[in-house]
């Protein structure tokens, strides 16, 4: 019996503002006391995972002294040594104070611009020391609430030349870094640009190093467009994009919930877990889900070990789908297997199939029991296969 405990190999790793979220959202106060980035990454070890990652402002304040900032830095650097985390991840926080209230690399204002890109060289170098592989870039605040105020074309033009910049600062440093790109519909902003994963993939051939940039699909943003987030990532892996992960759970399109994963959205979480294990994807299992706003300190311990207790019924669950014969059978039976088989045979060209006709009556009164197949998966999911 699987006792669906994590383990290192499994690389579990959480923001470090996940379980450090006070609770402060549009219609209330904080509900959860301060909780400093070296308390996080204990209680995180202690519960079993791997890694983390964080803001900038998750370890230190925005205005802090710069021995503030030593100080906060040293306690998050000790804890991570004595409790072994890695720093998978690191990101900047470019939407909390107000002077990014119209955006960061995609601000009107040019000393904005160029403020957020001082901030995030300057976490770079932090993310370097630490060890992090990846950064991840949200723009959050990047984006419009009515037609006029942000020209578009502009905003995609400022945001390539940003990436541009970032993609030097790190070669030129000799940093073993790359950014993956966070896709958000809305929310705070009413339109945010790279709204999809989809997006994202596009703006990034445009850079001119695309071979270090990729993307950070959340489950919960590609779900609050009514998009497949297997799909999502499923494709980014086609195209070697894949970078990082955000894995949490939503009910459908409506704002952005966070919920643990598992949670929302079950089946789709299913089926998250079986393109994960497809393979193709070796970055962290990373969790970015907010306790809610019931829970006291307990109950975000309690929430953050289930995002990684979830992952891993699910991944058995998964497993044990993909090892039945009668699902190899119901797929056969689907003609799923036949799908990998080029349309055209070796040594073919559209010559030899313009004139093709098939028996075509047959063929569209053939049933594809795809019904059976998706009874068997959700029987697992259930829990009663
Ligand atoms: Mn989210």
């Amino acid at each position: 019996m699987n006792s669906y405990e994590p383990a290192p190999a499994d690389h579990f790793s959480f923001g470090i503002w996940t379980v450090g979220w006070q609770g402060v959202d549009v219609f209330g106060t904080a509900v959860r006391p301060p909780m400093p980035a070296e308390r996080a990454v204990r209680k995180l070890a202690e519960i079993g995972a791997y890694g983390v990652n964080f803001h900038d402002n998750d370890v230190f304040g925005f205005d802090d002294t710069s021995l503030e900032r030593e100080e906060r830095i040293a306690a998050f650097r000790k804890a991570l040594d004595e409790t072994g985390l890695v720093v998978t991840t690191a990101t900047t926080n470019l939407f909390g104070h107000p002077i990014f209230k119209e955006g960061g690399f995609t601000a009107n204002d040019r000393d904005v611009r160029r403020f957020a890109l001082a901030k995030v060289m300057r976490n770079l170098d932090l993310a370097a020391e630490l060890g992090a592989k990846v950064y991840v870039c949200w723009g959050g605040r990047d984006g419009a609430e009515s037609g006029a105020s942000k020209d578009v074309r502009a905003a995609l033009d400022r945001l390539k030349e940003s990436f541009n910049i970032l993609c030097a600062y790190v070669l030129d440093q000799g940093y073993r870094i790359r950014f993956a790109i966070e896709p958000k519909p809305n929310e705070p902003r009413g339109d945010i640009l790279l709204p999809t994963a989809g997006h994202a993939l596009a703006f990034i051939n445009e850079l001119e190093h695309p071979e270090l940039v990729g993307i950070n699909p959340e489950v919960g943003h590609e779900e609050m467009s009514g998009l497949n987030y297997a799909h999502a990532i499923t494709q980014a892996l086609w195209h070697g994009k894949l970078f990082h992960i955000d894995l949490n759970g939503q009910h459908g399109p409506r704002y952005d919930q966070d919920l643990r994963f598992g949670a929302g959205n079950a089946r789709g979480a299913f089926w998250v877990v079986d393109a994960l294990e497809a393979g193709g994807y070796d970055g962290p299992v990373h969790f970015d889900f907010k306790p809610p706003r019931t829970e006291d300190d307990e109950g975000v311990w309690v929430s953050a070990a289930a995002c990684m207790r979830n992952y891993l019924i699910l991944r058995e669950k998964v497993r044990a789908f993909r090892s039945d014969p009668e699902v190899t059978e119901a797929l056969r039976a689907a003609r799923v297997p036949d799908l990998s088989l080029p349309t055209l045979a070796e040594g073919e060209t559209w010559r030899d199939i313009r004139g093709f006709t098939p028996d075509i009556p047959a063929l569209a009164d053939r049933g594809m029991a795809f019904e059976r197949l998706d009874q068997l998966a959700l029987e697992y999911l259930y829990g009663v296969r």
